[in-house]
C-alpha cells in the first residue's frame, strides 16, 4: 500500500554518532520505500547557520540528496535557522511552520509542535525573540566562532530554566490543539517536539480526529506512517 513517512526530533549532533548511524540506516531501509518523507523539525540539535562546516551536516546532506523520494522539512525549535542553501544542498523542500496535506483522502496538518506549548511562557518569549527576521540577519552576519559562543551560552541558560519547569507546562495546550485543527478543518494532526509518542483520539467540530505525536530518537527510532487506512506510530531499534 502507498505510504508517507514522518519523523522529528532526531537531535543529530557530533556527540551522538549512534543516532546518526541509525538515521542513515533508516534512510536506506525505510525511506527508500515511501511516497515522501516529511521531517517535522529538530533534525539537528543546534543550527547556527548553513555555513557551519561541521562534517555531520555534509554527511546528512549527502544522504538526504541521494534519496529517491521527495523530502520535506519543517523547522523545529532547535534548527529554526536551517536555510535555503542547506535545504537545496540536501534536496529538501522547506515548508511553512503549519502545513496542510491532503493525503490519501485525509486532511492532515503537520507542524513541529512547539507553538502548541502555549503554557510555557518562558519558551514562547524566547521563540518570539529569536524568530525576529532582523535579529536572525544580525546573528548570521557574526563570525562563526561568536555564533558558537552565543549558542553555547543560550543552550546552557535554557537547560537551567528547563530543570524548574513541570512536565505539564512543557506539554501541548489542549485548546491550542483544538483551535489549530478547527482552523484547518484537519482530521489528523502530526507533530513532534514533546517527545511523548502517542496517538490521541479527540473530537473536532463533533467529528472524530487524531493527534499523532512522534517520539524523539534517543535509544530507538520513531516514525509515523500515513496510508489510506490512517496513521500508525512505529518505534524501531537500529
Ligand atoms: C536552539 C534553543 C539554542 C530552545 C540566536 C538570534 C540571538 C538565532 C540564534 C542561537 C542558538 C540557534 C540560533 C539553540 C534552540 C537554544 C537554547 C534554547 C528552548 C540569536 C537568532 F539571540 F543571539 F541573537 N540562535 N542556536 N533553545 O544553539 O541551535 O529551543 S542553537
Ligand atoms: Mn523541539
Amino acid at each position: 500500500m502507498p505510504r508517507t513517512l514522518f519523523i522529528a526530533d532526531l537531535h543529530l549532533c557530533q556527540e551522538e554518532p549512534a543516532i546518526t548511524a541509525g538515521f542513515m540506516r533508516f534512510l536506506q531501509r525505510e525511506a527508500t520505500d515511501c511516497d515522501a518523507l516529511y521531517i517535522l523539525g529538530d533534525l539537528f540539535e543546534s543550527w547556527i547557520g548553513d555555513d557551519d562546516p561541521a562534517p555531520l551536516h555534509r554527511q546528512v546532506a549527502e544522504a538526504l540528496s541521494a534519496l529517491p523520494v521527495p523530502v520535506f522539512f519543517i523547522h523545529g525549535n532547535r534548527d529554526f535557522l536551517l536555510g535555503k542553501a542547506y535545504a537545496s544542498r540536501s534536496g529538501m523542500t522547506l515548508l511553512a511552520e503549519e502545513t496542510l496535506l491532503e493525503c490519501y483522502g485525509q486532511r492532515v496538518l503537520i507542524m513541529h509542535g512547539d507553538t502548541l506549548c502555549t503554557d510555557d511562557q518562558g519558551y514562547q518569549r524566547f521563540r518570539q525573540k529569536v524568530h525576529q527576521p532582523w535579529l536572525q540577519r544580525v546573528f548570521l552576519m557574526l563570525p562563526l566562532f561568536l555564533r558558537q559562543k552565543i549558542a553555547a551560552r543560550l543552550r546552557n541558560d535554557s537547560q537551567q530554566a528547563n530543570q524548574s519547569k513541570s512536565l505539564q507546562i512543557m506539554d501541548v495546550n489542549q485548546q491550542a490543539v483544538e483551535q489549530v485543527m478547527e482552523r484547518y478543518r484537519a482530521s489528523v494532526l502530526i507533530h513532534g517536539h514533546t517527545h511523548r509518542p502517542e496517538i490521541h483520539f479527540l473530537q473536532i467540530n463533533h467529528q472524530p480526529a487524531e493527534r499523532a505525536v512522534l517520539g524523539a530518537w534517543h535509544h530507538q527510532g520513531s516514525m509515523i506512517q500515513l496510508d489510506a487506512s490512517g496513521v500508525s506510530l512505529i518505534a524501531f531499534r537500529w
